[in-house]
């Protein structure tokens, strides 16, 4: 009975602290509650935090511009022409609105009731969160004739909102750095997440301007480097950015928007040539990178529409096969973005949207606007229900070609390729294969590993470029076959084509190893093409890495070092001093078994570079940029815009 009791008092007295604990403290102590991480995106996300409250402005119409400055010293400042934070005594709380804004966590909504805010952080947590992050923060407040401040160490106010001066401008400045004891992994911005960023924001809210400035770098005409974002066209010319390197099958994009049932519909979208399907979907401009019921509507209302086209423009009366729903997305580039009042993300990263009652009003909206866009341009849906049979045609064959691998992958027992060198352990979380370019260094490094955990599947060459394949040649090429039968995946369902089956993946880390040139870059990125196409899901959860062997071995006499760049190259010759010899290694090759354990493939010593997407609608470009055409791809680019590489010991 007692212990009961005390046991009670306890939990009463833990839940009562926590409540104690306030809002910014809790911010600070769970960072990633509030901003998903404390790496490189948690840092980017609180420019996104400062900048959503600025849409927000602007969407209610009363702002046209914002400029984002990332200063010398890697803090960030945000400017806008709204009409400025409120700085008038809040009742409630007894201080400045301002300082309500800046130092209470959810407060933000309690201002407007006019519920026009529908942009907004993915977490939705608003500027005050950004604030407890922030060793120091500035806001100054431009409104009504007045100028106004107020200053904050890690969220709290460092004197009362004072005015310091008069103006005629209007507006909000926000300066923050980001506290280095909370982002201890990286204070360092990089440009071109932010440039994609706001080149998204200005294209999913036609008419804003946003200005991007990098104090840190100069250009040679002694400007600083900068680009600004604006789009009076909006998703239509997104579509166009997005396809540069695609050839449309069609002069114009169709774009539409509208409104059903309150909510907001804006879609836009062109056939191209290609065979892949590029869906983005946004709501309050998240990139909704699970879909959900949105994109559910918009599949629902273009199948319906253009089959109903079909069957009543006879030109499927020939037909001896079926169409399926794939059919009437092969080689299409949408964006369909809506705007939801009170939207539920459900979904592993919480951005699928859950709300029901959007469905019905995407699906209806295409249809309805689609219909008439196929009726006043008929040479336009008569090149779409072209393509709609060919993919249909190239699907039967994939499906054969498809059924092959699959018998393969069944019968895996003794049905592995025969390139493979498997591991003996069998439980795949503590297995890993290798992808190896070539055989030779194949060779090697089976010789090299540890054959307890580590499998070895050799590639031969340059595998298929699948950007530039038919679905049926991509099941029919040798090279992939072993990837799925090797990593034990299975594709395709009744339902769907292209949903992948894990439960019998039989590796958790999947690591591609090439050689450190450009042809090796090459086929780094001709495989994580295919895993971006056909294999996203273990991108996303986190299977696919890259070996990192080293660049240099720098000798003298018994003593031997190694060089993953030309950093650590200089360092090691200065520290050998004169006779030091060096050698430059070209590929996998040029390493014996033993330096390639030592170097890349021994957990204890290797960098394994963890890939994920950092932003999907810029990797599917940038993708279809490097391998549609003959831009020679370079691994700096892909790295520096598609994807972002983690240090994974
Ligand atoms: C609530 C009410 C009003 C303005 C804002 C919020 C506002 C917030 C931010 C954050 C960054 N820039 C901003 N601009 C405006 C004003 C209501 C009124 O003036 O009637």
């Amino acid at each position: 009975m007692s212990e009961k009791r005390e046991e009670f008092n306890k939990d009463n007295y833990s839940a009562d602290s926590i409540q104690a604990l306030e809002g910014m403290e809790h911010v600070r102590m769970r960072p990633s509650m509030y901003i998903g991480d404390v790496g490189v995106r948690g840092l980017h996300h609180l420019v996104y935090e400062v900048v959503d409250n600025s849409i927000d402005e602007a969407l209610a119409g009363h702002c046209d511009n914002i400029t984002v400055i990332i200063n010398e010293d890697n803090s960030i400042t945000t400017e806008d022409d709204g009409r400025g934070i409120p700085v008038d005594l809040h009742k409630k709380e007894g201080v400045s609105a301002l300082e309500v804004v800046m130092t209470k966590i959810g407060a933000g909504g309690k201002f407007d009731k006019d519920s026009y805010k529908v942009s907004g952080g993915l977490h939705g947590v608003g500027v005050s969160c950004v604030n407890a992050l922030s060793e120091h923060l500035t806001a100054t407040v431009y409104r009504k004739g007045e100028i106004w401040e107020q200053e904050y160490e890690r969220g709290k106010a460092m004197y009362p909102v004072k005015k310091i001066g008069e103006t005629d401008k209007r507006g909000t400045i926000v300066t923050f750095k980001p506290d280095p004891t909370i982002f201890t992994q990286t204070l360092d911005y990089n440009y071109d997440t932010l440039a994609s960023r706001l080149r998204e924001l200005a294209y999913l809210n036609k008419g804003i301007t946003i200005h991007l400035i990098d104090k840190r770098h100069k250009k040679e005409d002694g400007e600083f480097e900068g680009e600004t974002f604006h789009s009076e066209e909006g998703l239509k010319e997104f579509i166009k950015f997005l396809d540069a390197t695609r050839e449309p099958l069609m002069k114009d994009v169709i774009s539409f928007e509208g409104e059903k049932n309150g909510v907001p519909v804006e879609v836009a979208m062109i056939y191209n040539t290609s065979y892949a399907e590029n869906l983005h979907s946004y709501v309050n401009n998240i990139n909704t990178h699970e879909g959900g019921t949105h994109l559910s509507g918009f599949r629902r209302g273009l199948t319906h529409t253009l089959k109903k086209y079909a069957d009543e423009s006879g030109m499927l009366d020939k037909l001896k096969f079926d169409i399926a729903g794939d059919d009437f997305r092969e080689g299409l580039t949408a964006i369909i973005s809506v705007k939801v009042q009170e939207p539920q993300f459900e979904g592993q990263t919480k951005t699928k949207l859950g709300n029901r009652e959007v469905s019905a009003a995407v699906s209806q909206s295409v249809s309805e606007m689609l219909t008439d866009y196929l009726e006043e341009n008929p040479e336009d849906a008569k090149t779409i229900v072209q393509k709609v049979i060919l993919a249909a045609q190239a699907r039967h064959a994939a499906q054969k070609a498809r059924e092959m691998v699959q018998r393969k992958t069944v019968m895996s027992i003794g049905g592995l390729p025969g390139k493979l060198s498997d591991c003996s352990e069998q439980d795949p979380a503590k297995c890993e294969v290798y992808l190896v370019e070539g055989d030779s260094a194949g060779g090697t490094a089976k010789q090299g590993r540890d054959r307890m955990f580590q499998a070895i599947l050799p590639l031969r060459g340059k595998i298929l470029n699948v950007e530039k394949a038919m679905t049926h040649k991509v099941f029919e090429n040798e090279e992939i076959k072993n990837i799925f039968t090797a990593l034990g995946v299975t594709i395709g369902t009744e339902e769907d084509s292209k949903a992948l089956n894990l439960s019998k993946l039989r590796y958790h880390k999947i690591v591609i190893m090439c050689d450190a040139d450009i042809d090796g870059s090459h086929i780094e990125t001709l495989i994580l093409t295919f895993f971006f196409r056909y294999m996203k899901e273990l991108i996303e959860n986190g299977h696919i890495y890259i070996a990192t062997p080293p660049l240099f071995l720098v000798k003298k006499g018994a003593k031997k070092e190694y060089a993953w760049n030309d950093e650590e190259r200089l360092a090691l010759m200065e520290q050998y001093g004169d006779g030091a010899k060096i050698q430059r290694y070209k590929g996998l090759g040029e390493m014996n078994a033993e330096q390639l354990w030592d170097t890349t493939m021994n957990p204890e010593f290797r960098t394994l570079r963890q890939i994920h997407i950092d932003n999907g609608v810029e990797a599917d470009r940038v993708f279809s940029m490097l391998m549609g055409d003959e831009v020679p791809p370079r691994r700096e680019f892909i790295e520096k815009n598609a994807i972002y590489a983690n240090i994974d010991a």
